[in-house]
C-alpha cells in the first residue's frame, strides 16, 4: 500500500496532492449533492488504492484510566464522574500475547494506547520494549501515549515504531469547548517531533461532539495542510459514554459522517482514512457508505480502548457481504 509521503512541493502537476485547500473549497465539497460528493471521493480513492481492500488494526489499552487531562469525550479522564478505574501499565508478556492473538485474527497493525498526558521514566522504557517485542511478532506497531518531545520520538523510532497516533480532535475554533489542559499548539508540536523522527503520523479527530460543519471543515483543513499529509487519518464518531460531559450529545446525522469521510478522502488522496471509534452505533449500510466514500481502514476486535467495538465475526460477515478483503 502506498504511504502518504509525497509532499506538496513534490506533488505532480496534476495537482492531485495539495496542502493548500482553502476553507471555502472544503466547505464547498461538504455542500455538494451527496451523489456528486461520493462519486468524486470514490474516483480519488480508486486512483490511489485497491477499492476493495481494507487495512485492519487492533487496539489495546496498555494503560487504562486515571488520566489527568480533561478531554470532554473521554471516559479515562479523572475529571469526569464515571471515570474508568485507573490501572498500571500492562506487563510486556501480556501485551505480546494479545498482539499474537490479534495477528492470528487477521490484524496487520497493533495499536497500543495509554491514558497519559505524556510518557515518563520507567513507563516510557517499558513502552520501548513493547514496541520491539510486538514488532518481532511481525506486526506493524502504533502507539498513542500523549505528548512527546523530540528525544522521546527519536527513541521510539530507534525501537522500531511504525506509527504514532496523536489526534487534533477538532477544529482550532471548537477545541476550547472540549479540552482545557492541553493546547492545540502543543498537539502540533508533538506531531512535528514525530514527523522529524521519521515515524509515520496517524492523526485525525472526532466528529459528533456538537461542532458545526464549518468546524469539521476546519479540522480537515488542519490535517490536509500538513506536508506531507498524515499517513493515517482516524475519523472517530463520538462514543457517548455515561458520566462524561458529552454523554447526552445529540447523534450526528449518519450522512454527515459519510460526507466527512468523503471529504477527508478527497483532500488526502494517499492517506489511509480509518473508520475508527463509533462503528458499534452505525448500521451496516452506513459503514458500507463509508467504505464507498473512501474509508480503507478499521479497528478490528470487540473492544476499542475502553468501549465496545463490533465483534470480529460481525465484521467478517460484513466484509464478505461487501466483497472486501482485510489487508
Ligand atoms: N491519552 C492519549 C492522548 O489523548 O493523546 C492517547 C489515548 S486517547 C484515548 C486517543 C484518542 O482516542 C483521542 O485523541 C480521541 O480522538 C479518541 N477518543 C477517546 N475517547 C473517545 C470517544 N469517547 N469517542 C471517540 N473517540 C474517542
Ligand atoms: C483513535 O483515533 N481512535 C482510537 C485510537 N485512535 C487510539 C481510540 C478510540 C477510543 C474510543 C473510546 C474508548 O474506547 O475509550
Ligand atoms: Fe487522557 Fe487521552 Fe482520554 Fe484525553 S483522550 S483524557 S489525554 S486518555
Amino acid at each position: 500500500m502506498q504511504a502518504a509521503t509525497e509532499t506538496c512541493s513534490s506533488a505532480p502537476l496534476s495537482g492531485a496532492i495539495r496542502c493548500d485547500w482553502s476553507r471555502e473549497e472544503i466547505q464547498a465539497l461538504f455542500a455538494l449533492p451527496f451523489n456528486d460528493l461520493l462519486f468524486r471521493a470514490q474516483s480519488v480513492h480508486r486512483s490511489h488504492f485497491d477499492p476493495n481492500a481494507v487495512q485492519v488494526s487492533t487496539l489495546l489499552s496498555i494503560k487504562t484510566g486515571g488520566c489527568p487531562e480533561d478531554c470532554a469525550y473521554c471516559p479515562q479522564s479523572v475529571h469526569h464522574e464515571a471515570a474508568v478505574a485507573a490501572e498500571k501499565l500492562m506487563d510486556v508478556d501480556a501485551v505480546v500475547a494479545a498482539a499474537r492473538q490479534a495477528k492470528q485474527a487477521g490484524a496487520s497493525r497493533f495499536c497500543m494506547g495509554a491514558a497519559w498526558r505524556n510518557p515518563r521514566g520507567r513507563n516510557f522504557e517499558r513502552v520501548l520494549e513493547l514496541v520491539e517485542r510486538v514488532r518481532a511478532e511481525g506486526l506493524e506497531t502504533c502507539v498513542t501515549l500523549g505528548m512527546l518531545d523530540a528525544e522521546q520520538s527519536r527513541r521510539l523510532k530507534d525501537a522500531g515504531l511504525d506509527y504514532y497516533n496523536h489526534n487534533l480532535d477538532t477544529s482550532p475554533e471548537f477545541y476550547g469547548e472540549i479540552i482545557s489542559t492541553r493546547t492545540y499548539a502543543e498537539r502540533l508540536d508533538t506531531l512535528q517531533h514525530v514527523r522529524e523522527a521519521g515515524i509515520h503520523v496517524c492523526c485525525g479527530g472526532i466528529v459528533g461532539m456538537g461542532e458545526s460543519r464549518a468546524d469539521r471543515a476546519s479540522l480537515l483543513q488542519q490535517l490536509a495542510c500538513q506536508s506531507p499529509h498524515p499517513e493515517s487519518v482516524p475519523v472517530n464518531l463520538l462514543v457517548r459514554v455515561e458520566g462524561t460531559p458529552l454523554a447526552d450529545q445529540a447523534a450526528l446525522d449518519p450522512f454527515e459522517f459519510v460526507r466527512t469521510i468523503a471529504v477527508a478522502r478527497i483532500l488526502m488522496p494517499q492517506s489511509q482514512v480509518r473508520l475508527s471509534a463509533g462503528r458499534e452505533s452505525m448500521s451496516d449500510e452506513c459503514q458500507a457508505l463509508c467504505f464507498h466514500a473512501g474509508a480503507n481502514s478499521i479497528f478490528y476486535g470487540e473492544k476499542l480502548l475502553t468501549t465496545p467495538n463490533p465483534d470480529a465475526d460481525q465484521d467478517q460477515a460484513l466484509f464478505a457481504r461487501l466483497g472486501l478483503t482485510a489487508v
